[in-house]
């Protein structure tokens, strides 16, 4: 088993992957920048260490210092958390090349992944059903009128190096194609500096279904359900539930299994999740995240397992804790991420907490490094806090979010927080009947 494990992230999700290790008895390093100095990740690691300026791109993202900290402290692994580095290949290598355990997958998986031609093309081979659409990235004018013929239109223009829905265009007809072919390859460009993209068919009111993988280095793979993250404005996640209320115990089964057959063939190792779009009873894939997700305190509460545990176990070698006949899928939960910014504008919101007050009780959890007095720095993500509620039920679940919402106190900035509250009462929300674009569309009917 790992003895001290070196955590490259900080807030809510630093202080999540410290828990993990002291209830493993895993001593912990974290890293900071000098804006982070006065932060909980710091304060209860065992060790700290600065690692440079308030810029991520100096701290977080500085490569050669993670990897000095790590020598210093004598750390014998590097968790990478989620963003900053957590799905970059070249830092995973980095990692094993100084001789540290990366807890993530290999950097093959994580490049193969990176790329969404190839992933879509690795995805297909190993089984799991794909978007009608180009096979591989598009060249030519000429090329892309054919492949639009063939799957019909709508059709979906999208970046090789994409994610996050930058770089997207959608044509409606072929008059649009070689305008939006072109409005995406600058997209992309500056986006990514590749220039490459693919075709789809465009669904037009799907939901975004994801399902959590763990797999062992010994060949062992299981699902633990689905999560349904189609509660989104301009690709951010706000509001996550699982089990999806939108599949049939039949879809259900049938997309677990085909994601975890297909991460078995692939031979991937260590957390994952497999991204699908759901439509009139059919699933695609679309992406898969190679890394832990902000969101997988939902699965761990209908579950029961911790993953970021399980996560470490792998990364020591050791074999899965569980088969996929131990699992057992109980109740519903929901994740409210709650973020310093304006609840109708989005405009971030940083400055400090006057007063603080958690909710608490029955299936109540809150992840979170923020405290009374803290100041939330400007330079980072505004996510601060997550509430996750489970229930026996999704009913019993929304009424525990309601009254969970209703005792949140955050003091002194502006939060989601009456987002949520005006979320969990919308009839919508309540029925369980939302899509992707869902939020975009009712908030825009809120400004009339
Ligand atoms: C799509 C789609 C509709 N049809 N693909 C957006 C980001 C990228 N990860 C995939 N995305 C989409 N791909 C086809 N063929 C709609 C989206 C999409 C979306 C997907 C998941 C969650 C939120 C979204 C918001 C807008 C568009």
């Amino acid at each position: 088993m790992l003895k001290k494990i070196l955590i490259a992230n900080r807030g809510e999700v630093a202080l999540r992957i410290h828990r993990a290790c002291k209830e493993m008895g895993i001593m912990t390093v974290a890293v900071y920048s000098t804006a982070d100095a006065d932060s909980m990740h710091v304060r209860l690691a065992d060790e700290s260490v600065c690692i440079g300026p308030a810029s991520s791109k100096e701290s977080y993202l500085n490569i050669p210092a993670i990897i000095s900290a790590a020598t210093i402290s004598g750390a014998d692994a590097i968790h990478p958390g989620v963003g900053f580095l957590s799905e970059n290949a070249q830092f995973a290598e980095m990692v094993e090349e100084h001789g540290f355990v990366f807890v993530g997958p290999s950097p093959q998986h994580i490049r193969d992944m990176g790329d969404k031609i190839r992933a879509k093309e690795l995805a297909q081979a190993y089984g799991l059903p794909t978007v009608p659409g180009s096979k591989g990235g598009v060249d030519s004018d000429a090329e892309a009128t054919k492949v639009a013929a063939e799957i019909g239109y709508p059709i979906l223009i999208k970046a090789a190096s994409g994610g996050g829905g930058k770089g997207m265009k959608i044509a409606r007809g072929p008059e649009e194609l070689s305008e939006a072919l072109s409005l995406a390859r600058s997209e992309a460009k500056a986006n990514f500096g590749n220039d490459q993209v693919y075709m789809e068919r465009y669904l037009s009111k799907p939901r975004h279904i994801e399902v959590q993988i763990v797999a062992d280095s010994h060949g062992n793979v299981i699902h633990l359900g689905e999560r349904d993250c189609s509660i989104q404005r301009r690709h951010q996640k706000i509001w996550e539930e699982a089990p999806s209320p939108a599949l049939t115990p039949e879809i259900r089964k049938s997309i677990g299994e085909v994601a975890a057959s297909a991460m078995r063939n692939m031979g991937y190792r260590s957390v994952g999740t497999i991204e699908f779009l759901y439509e009139n009873g059919e699933f695609f894939f679309i992406e898969m995240n190679t890394r832990l997700q902000v969101e997988h305190p939902i699965t761990e509460m209908i579950t029961g397992i911790d993953l970021v545990e399980e996560q470490i176990r792998i990364a020591s070698g050791m074999p899965l804790s569980f088969k996929q006949e131990d699992i057992t899928f109980s109740g519903h939960a929901i994740e409210c991420r709650v973020n310093a910014e304006h609840p109708r504008t989005f405009i971030p919101s940083p400055g400090q907490i006057t007063n603080y007050h958690t909710p608490g009780g029955l299936g109540v959890r809150v992840d979170s490094a923020i405290y009374a007095g803290y100041k939330v720095p400007p330079y980072y993500d505004s996510l601060i806090a997550k509430l996750v509620v489970h229930g026996r039920d999704r009913k019993e679940c929304m009424m525990r979010l309601k009254r969970s919402l209703d005792e949140y106190v955050i003091g002194g900035i502006e939060t989601t927080l009456p987002l949520h509250r005006f979320l969990v009462t919308h009839e919508d929300m309540i029925a369980g009947e939302y899509d992707i674009h869902w939020l975009e569309k009712t908030l825009e009917k809120l400004e009339d």
